[in-house]
């Protein structure tokens, strides 16, 4: 139609949060700044207790761009992921990013991790080849990440550095390819899963470097339970019928 405000909404931002209220607002600026303008911003709250849902619903309300999807129960990265997934690929969107809300991924990357998936299906922000990093962390947190990415590398025999990490961007075919139904994985290994079933699946992977910085406000939600989930988790992806 002419005159129509343009209907091509091609890269969306999968945020996932839970009790991120001083992060969300200037997240959510700071990506829009480095979106294209038709790039839009999907809010995942599993009702957190500090109002997070509630200033979601008010960013949500003032841009068009920005939308809300409000579960009830805290589930975990990878359920709130999948449920932002299906709506991103059911919203006609054609690159979806997955990162997180508390400014350890820096929107600055957005414009590289997109410009990426020009040459491959799925691009990973990595801490891991040269020219990532990780500054802030203490000894025991990068031993954890690195030797996790290390371990998952090892029993997967992948030829990816960072494995773990979550600030990826996926072209909408892998998504649709990768069966995302029977992903149960809920912390890093969700985030293992994925990558390890778009290789499996024949697409192409690259890693771009990132500099990942500590969250400097509001409060982890990294568990022991989430480590041990991925010990037992990745090495049965191997052995999971497909
Ligand atoms: N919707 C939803 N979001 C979650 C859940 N768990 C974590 N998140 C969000 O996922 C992102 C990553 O979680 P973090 O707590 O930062 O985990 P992390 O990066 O491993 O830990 P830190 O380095 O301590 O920040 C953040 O935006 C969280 O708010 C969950 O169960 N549901
Ligand atoms: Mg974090």
């Amino acid at each position: 139609m002419p005159g129509a405000p343009s209907r091509t909404q091609d890269v969306w931002v999968i945020l996932p949060t839970y009790n991120e209220a001083e992060n969300l607002e200037r997240i959510v600026a700071a990506i829009r700044e480095h979106l294209p303008p038709s790039g839009r911003v999907l809010i995942v709250d599993d009702n957190s207790p500090d109002g997070t849902g509630e200033i979601a619903d008010r960013l949500a309300g003032s841009n068009e761009s920005v939308s809300v999807l409000h579960r009830d129960l805290k589930q975990g990265l990878g359920p709130a992921y999948l449920a932002g997934f299906r709506i991103a690929l059911d919203g006609g969107a054609d690159r979806i990013i997955e990162m997180d809300a508390d400014f350890s991924h820096d929107p600055a990357y957005l414009p590289m991790l997109i410009d990426a998936t020009d040459r491959a299906d799925l691009a990973i922000g990595s801490r891991y080849v040269p020219g990532g990093g990780i500054t802030d962390w203490g000894p025991a947190r990068r031993f954890i990440s690195r030797g996790g990415s290390a371990y998952a590398r090892a029993a997967l025999g992948l030829p990816v550095r960072d494995l773990t990490g979550g600030f990826k961007c996926f072209r909408r075919v892998v998504l649709e390819a990768i069966d995302l139904d029977t992903i149960e994985a809920r912390g890093y290994a969700f985030q293992v899963e994925t990558t390890y079933r778009a290789i499996k699946s024949g697409f192409r992977v690259v890693e771009v470097p990132i500099v990942f910085k500590d969250r400097t406000d509001g409060t982890s939600k990294m568990s022991k339970s989430i480590v041990a989930e991925a010990m037992w988790r990745v090495p049965a992806m191997r052995f999971r019928r497909r």
